[in-house]
């Protein structure tokens, strides 16, 4: 038997990320819906999740298919993190889900920055995005992170709207449906973990490591308006990718890799 994914069923997972709760049949985004919630001053481990987005989106305004059958969700957090840091949220969000997806059998590989992919295919997609910075002490703290995560789970891939090519499912990966309040428990148990662990960050580094399918390779490299490539080293402890090119080594903050792999082309996901 499955459980019903209700507001009141995530209300009794009891999660320190999900101590307040929004539910929604359908929104236009959790993520703005969060973000809203967290200038108005919601508090830490507030979960916005829909059943259905009608305006789901990426990085820079990019649309996420967000049928039902899917875990469509936003967190506020405040991890009284310097904002320096930022960039690990995503990292830990990256590990916390990847232990989810393997729990169940399906084994999502983290692509850097912000995307799980199974055989090339991305099935999850990770939007970390800080809120103001504010000076404490000698420090710059970000003041929230709203932290969201599209996950394809009870759907096929071509319910996505995207290129079937480019997109996996649980559903499609294992052949049949999971749970999806268990799903949602035992992500947000991973997540809590990750971010618990944002500021003593080796272990989440060490965990990156295992999960990644990033580092090792030739990337091509999209950032503001540059293009270039190089070998992917490591994560650096501020979660940022560091790259070997020919002019030297850089750690890059943000940006988008295509893997260039001289044989058979790039994979073709974002
Ligand atoms: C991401 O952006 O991968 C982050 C996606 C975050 C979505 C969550 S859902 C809950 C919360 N509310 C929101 O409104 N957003 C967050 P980006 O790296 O920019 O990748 C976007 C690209 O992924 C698109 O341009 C498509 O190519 C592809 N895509 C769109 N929907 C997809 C899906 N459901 N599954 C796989 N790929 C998809």
């Amino acid at each position: 038997m499955t459980n019903l994914l209700t507001q009141s069923a995530v209300e009794r997972l009891n999660s320190p990320l999900a101590r307040r709760v929004e539910f929604h049949d359908e929104v236009a985004s959790t993520q703005d819906l969060a973000l809203e919630l967290a200038h108005a001053g919601a508090p830490h481990g507030t979960l916005v999740i829909s059943r259905i987005q009608t305006g789901g989106h990426g990085r820079l305004g990019r649309s996420w298919g967000s049928p039902p059958g899917g875990i469509w969700m936003s967190i506020v957090l405040r991890p009284e993190l310097e904002a320096r840091y930022a960039p690990r949220m995503t990292q830990a969000a990256a590990v916390g889900v990847a232990k989810a997806l393997h729990e169940i059998g399906v084994e999502a590989r983290i692509k850097w920055p912000n995307d799980l992919l199974v055989e090339g295919k991305k099935i999850c997609g990770i939007l970390a995005v800080g809120g103001p910075a504010a000076r404490r002490e000698k420090t710059y703290q970000t003041e929230f992170v709203i932290l969201g995560i599209g996950l394809n789970a009870n759907l096929d891939p071509s319910d996505l709207g995207v290129s079937v090519e480019q997109a996996a499912t649980i559903r499609s990966v294992l052949g049949h449906d999971v749970d999806l309040l268990e799903l949602l428990d035992s992500l947000l148990s991973h997540l809590e973990h990750g971010i618990r662990h944002v500021k003593n960050f080796e272990p989440i580094l060490r965990d990156w490591r295992e999960f990644n399918c990033t580092l090792g390779e030739r990337v091509r490299v999209r950032r503001s308006g540059q293009d270039f490539e190089g070998l992917a080293l490591d994560l650096n402890p501020h979660g940022a990718l560091r790259v070997a090119t020919e002019t030297g080594t850089i750690d890059l903050f943000e940006g988008e890799i295509e893997y260039v792999r001289p044989h058979s082309g790039d994979d073709g996901s974002e």
